[in-house]
This record gives C-alpha cells, structure tokens and sequence, in this order.
C-alpha cells in the first residue's frame, strides 16, 4: 500500500495565478486541456468547476489539486499534473462569479457534454427546460447572486459578474464533440442572455470572444484497479488519477480576445476553417464508437477493445468509414493514415473504454454522427448500408436489447419513439431524425435482425 499522498512540495510545481475558468471536471478535461496547459504555460493555472459530478472536487482538494496522469500505450508513462491550482463544486457560484469579475481570468473552457449546451431540436436553446427558466428567473431577479444551474445560465452568470467588474475581455472555448461548438455556445449563451437582460448583448459583442475547438484523447472513466496500478508504480496513493492513451489531438479556430496560454507550443494547432477537423473526427472516431456502443453489447462485447478485435463488428465499422469519407474533403492518404491510426488506437488493449459509457445521449450523438453522411449519400441516390446499419442498432438499443439501458438526455423523448411493431419504431426513429425514405426503412429493418442474428 502507498503510504504518501500528493502534495506540491514534494510532487507538483506551486500553484500559479487562477486565469482560465473551466467547467466540466471530468477525466476528458484532465486528460486533454489541463494537459496541454501543463505542457505549454507554466505560469497560468486553471480553476476547475465540477459538471454533472461532483466526484473528484474533495479527492482533487485532499491533494493539492494535483494528479497522476496514466499514459497507456505499448508502454506506460505517469506524470503529476500541476495546473489546477483551485477546484470547486459546480455550486460554488461565489467562487465562479468571482473568477469572471478578475482581470486575472481571460479564458474560460468547457467540457459539458453535448447535453450541456440544452438546446431544442431546432439547435435554440431550450427554454421549455425547467432548469433553464429557473436560471432565466433568478439571474432577471438577482443578477450578481441568483442561483443557476444550467451551463448557458452560468455562463451568463460569470458574464454579468465581469460587466459589473469592468474586467474587460474574455474569450470562452468550448471543447465537446459538436460541430461548430462556437456557434452552438454563442447562440445559447445570447439567447439566455437576451431573456435576462437586453443590454447585455452589447457588452458581449464588445468583450466576449468564442472559439470552435475539435478535441481527441480517448480517456476511459479509472477503475479502482487504476489506482492500485498507480500506487504501485509510483509510490503514491491517488485517489483522482485519470488514465488516457498517449495519442491527443487539439484544433482550435477562431480569435482570442485577451490572453490564452501557448497551448500550440504543447501540440495544439489553430485553423482557420475547422470544419473537416470536426467532421474527420466526429464521423470516424466518434461514429464508429457509437456503432460499436449500440451493436457491440448486444452481441456479448463489452468495451472498444472486444468489439474492434471483433470480425464481424470490424467489418460494420470500416463498411460506415467508406461511407463517411466520401463526404471529408481531406486526401485519401490522410483519411487512409487516420483510419489506420484509430484501428490502432480502438485496439490498445490497456485503455478499457466501457461502450456502456460512449452508449449515452444517443439523442444528441446520432443526429451528427451519421445523418449527414446517410442524407448526403440520399441525396445522391444511394441508400448505404454503411450509414443506416448505426441507426438499426440504435433502434435495438431504444427497445431494450442488449445489457445497457438507454441513458438519455432527452430519454422520454426517444424512448417514446418505441412502439411494439418494430416497423412503426423504424420510421419514427427516421421521421426524428429528418429522413423519409421507404428504402431506409427496409434497409434498417433487415439490418436490426442481421444486428441480432449475428
Ligand atoms: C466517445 C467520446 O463517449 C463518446 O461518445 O465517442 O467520448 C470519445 O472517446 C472521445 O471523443 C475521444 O476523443
């Protein structure tokens, strides 16, 4: 057993000044954006506010805010992180509004989830969720103290604070796997802002800055067994390590309005149209991960691994990557080398990434993940196989087959598109999804029962 715990004398460097705010402290953020602060800017340190969980805030508190990160690839390689310096509940909005009203704090990022943005169908921002008027009516009450709870409502939050402050510019950098997440940010950010209080809007224009980033470093939720294998190695006792694979990738568009660490010196590349960026990764990766998450369990697989190393599963994943890369305007040496390169990755036999995990918010996932590669093939009078057979085991997943149970952000709007005759779910699964084509509908069909019979 490891008798030390971590501590900045003895494992960290000393806390810098707190200048990016960021929420969503997951293992993703841990993995990824805390470490190329890590490797890139020394002098500029991160307060971390907790998301849907609250699980590492006391762990990280107990340790100086540090943390062993586990790099799992042929071989194995642990570093201690430094560049939180503060963590907090994502309750504590004392201690956010506070960080807005510093001119220290010019970058604010977010790991959120694609459901953290609550937008409606129409890609708006949900104002017919619950939370969402709640924030709408504390922050048109109070607005330097009312509660919120909603990512868009706290960022409004953080944004009055800094207007009352005369803090000056800051720049807010989305990082989940959207397309164009600046735009998707913006506009729930001055939605919410517009019902709250007009005038906030030209103070916006004039201070707030909104970068697109396309984020990657597959990052399995730690097991206990990580911890043992942490304090074995290392000699500590971690209660918050975050185990990831040695590949990580960062792409940012946009322009910062203040301040923001060299995170191109750690590897980060800034574009100026990101949009293929995206597409690759959320088509390829991102796609056959939720192919993989839908079909796999159903047919005995539990994690990436199994089902990569899976023939027959293999064989539906690069059937969906010949589909999808028609539409990436990128080299086909490139998309050859990328699709090697995640095969490799899916096949790390040390990172266990559960598909129960990635199964979640299908809701929010398919609609980007697929549907533009299955209408634009549509649109070219192809029905592909390739891009209906994700949906097919989304549909079984809907109706219950397989180990996982749905877990849904928008849980009673999908699971109320099953009904007992698996035809009629076929089509109201298409008809939410925007598509209306008989052909699709027979081809998914017999695809859930070749899903099942295999
Ligand atoms: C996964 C992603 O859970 C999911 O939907 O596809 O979390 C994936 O592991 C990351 O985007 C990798 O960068």
């Amino acid at each position: 057993m490891a008798e030390h715990t971590l501590s900045r004398e003895a494992y960290g460097r000393p806390r810098s000044t707190v200048r990016t705010v960021h929420l969503g402290l997951g293992n993703f953020f841990r993995a990824h954006s805390a470490w190329y602060t890590e490797h890139s800017s020394a002098d500029w340190g991160i307060a971390a506010f907790s998301g849907r969980s609250d699980t590492h805030v006391a762990e990280l508190s107990a340790q100086d805010c540090l943390y062993t990160l586990v790099e799992q690839g042929k071989e194995l390689h642990t570093e201690v992180i430094s560049s939180l310096s503060a963590v907090h509940t994502g309750h504590d909005l004392d201690a956010w509004r506070g960080y807005f009203a510093s001119p220290d704090v010019t970058v604010v990022t977010l790991t959120i989830t694609e459901a953290g943005y609550v937008r409606d169908s129409s890609g708006a921002l949900d104002v017919a969720n619950d939370a969402v008027r709640d924030d709408i009516a504390a922050l048109k009450e109070s607005p330097l103290t009312g509660t919120v709870t909603t990512a868009p409502g706290k960022l409004v939050a953080g944004l009055l604070a800094r207007r009352d402050a005369g803090a000056g510019p800051i720049t807010l950098g989305p990082c989940d796997n959207l397309v164009k997440s600046g735009e998707i940010t913006r506009r729930v950010v001055e939605e919410l802002a517009a019902q709250v209080d007009e005038s906030l809007q030209g103070w916006i224009d004039a201070n707030v800055g909104i970068v697109t980033t396309m984020v990657d470093r597959i990052t399995p939720r730690p097991t206990e067994a990580d911890m043992a294998t942490v304090a074995e190695i290392t000699g500590v006792s971690d209660r918050a390590p975050v185990v990831t694979e040695p590949f990580t990738e960062w792409v940012i568009e946009g322009d910062f309005v203040a301040a923001r660490p060299a995170w191109e010196e750690a590897g980060a590349t800034f574009v100026d149209d990101i949009v293929p960026f995206e597409h690759r990764k959320l088509w390829l990766l991102n796609g056959s991960h939720s192919l993989m998450a839908y079909a796999g369990p159903i047919m005995g697989r539990e994690t990436v691994y199994e089902a990569i190393t899976d023939p027959t599963l293999r064989s539906w994943v690069e059937e969906w990557w010949d589909a999808a890369v028609k539409y990436l305007p990128l080299p086909a040496d490139q998309l050859s080398a990328y699709r090697k390169a995640l095969v490799e990755r899916f096949e790390n036999p040390s990172i266990r990434h559960l598909l129960s995990q990635i199964a979640a918010d299908g809701s929010q996932k398919i609609p980007i993940r697929f549907v533009p590669t299955l209408k634009a093939e549509l649109e070219n009078g192809v029905v592909n196989p390739g891009a209906t057979r994700p949906i097919a085991a989304w549909v079984l997943h809907l109706r219950g087959y397989g180990p996982v149970p749905v877990t849904d952000f928008r849980g009673d709007e999908v699971k109320g598109l099953v009904v007992e005759d698996e035809a009629k779910t076929v089509q109201n699964v298409l008809k939410w999804l925007g598509i209306d084509n008989d052909q699709v509908a027979e081809t998914v069909l017999r695809q859930l029962h070749e899903i099942l019979e295999a």
